[in-house]
């Protein structure tokens, strides 16, 4: 997962309107609904009565400016009231609980989870986000069971894409820079699911014959012009964009990228969801 910087997420805030704007006339539902879609809930089975703390974490490579407040921001966006603690770390944590919330949030270098401490649900945010891309592109191409979807990148966003896109009936092909993540994330869906995954060698060749395409790298402007057909989707979680600037103008309707809306709101609602 590639960290991110403030000018990835500074924006956030003021453009959730228009973000969302753009995820209905793509997929035809809301960041919400979407969220709902993947954490296998409905939207009125969100209990919005949760408090929710978004807690800075100091640890290893630090503070990264306006993280905490991009994930507020997103969660009030979604309805529920949301704050940003003064204090950081265990005091962060202390402040939280002090001040009621139900639902903390927090990030270090390695992991950003959602805590529910009445229920104690917890969800991860590279997993969601795998899930929560796939349920967006399901809706953005219009059921993906039975197509072929194909998957690159084997870390925890792809896994959470490949299990999830399983359970939507997709026919998964993966592709990791390194083979041996490829075989094992399709031994792990075949164990976990009872699904063949098949494995791409050669990339160029792989995006040149798949028209769905799940990004989950953290690879930069990798898809070019000549992969891109009247016909191909791309979902793309997370910084930087895998699609180049030339392939962009010809796929932009049809790419659902950004780097935290879909993955935060399918972890609060994985947490606030009713049993
Ligand atoms: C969770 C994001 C999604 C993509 N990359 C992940 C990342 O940047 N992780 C680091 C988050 C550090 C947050 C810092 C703070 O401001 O509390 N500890």
């Amino acid at each position: 997962m590639t960290r991110l910087k403030t000018e990835d997420i500074s924006h956030i805030k003021a453009s959730l309107d228009k973000y969302n704007r753009d995820l209905i006339v793509k997929t035809g539902a809301t960041l919400g609904q979407i969220a709902a879609y993947a954490a296998e809930t409905g939207e009125e089975k969100v209990c919005r009565n949760f408090k929710v703390a978004v807690i800075p974490f100091t640890c290893g490579r630090g503070i990264i400016e306006g993280f905490t407040q991009a994930v507020a921001s997103i969660t009030g966006f979604l309805g529920f009231n949301s704050f940003v603690t003064e204090n950081t770390d265990a005091g962060g944590v202390a402040e939280a609980v002090e001040k009621g919330a139900e639902i903390l949030m927090m990030a270090d270098d390695d992991k950003f989870v959602a805590i529910n401490r009445v229920t104690a649900r917890v969800s991860d945010n590279g997993e969601a986000t795998g899930r929560g891309y796939a349920a967006a592109l399901d809706l953005m191409a219009g059921g993906l069971r039975n197509r072929n979807v194909l998957i690159l990148g084997a870390g925890p966003v792809g896994k959470g894409a490949a299990l999830a896109l399983a359970k939507l009936g997709a026919k998964i092909s993966i592709f990791d820079i390194k083979p041996r993540c490829s075989n094992r994330l399709a031994e792990e869906v075949h164990e976990k699911t009872g699904i063949t995954v098949r494995t791409e060698g050669n990339l160029d060749r792989a995006l040149l014959v798949n028209k769905i395409i799940y990004d989950a790298t953290p690879a930069p402007s990798f898809i070019h012009k000549r992969h891109i057909t009247p016909d191909t989707f791309i979902a793309a979680p997370g910084i930087p964009l895998g699609v180049d600037s030339e392939a962009l103008p010809e796929v932009a309707d049809r790419l659902l990228h950004d780097p935290l809306e879909i993955g935060v709101a399918t972890m609060i609602y994985d947490v606030c969801k009713q049993a």
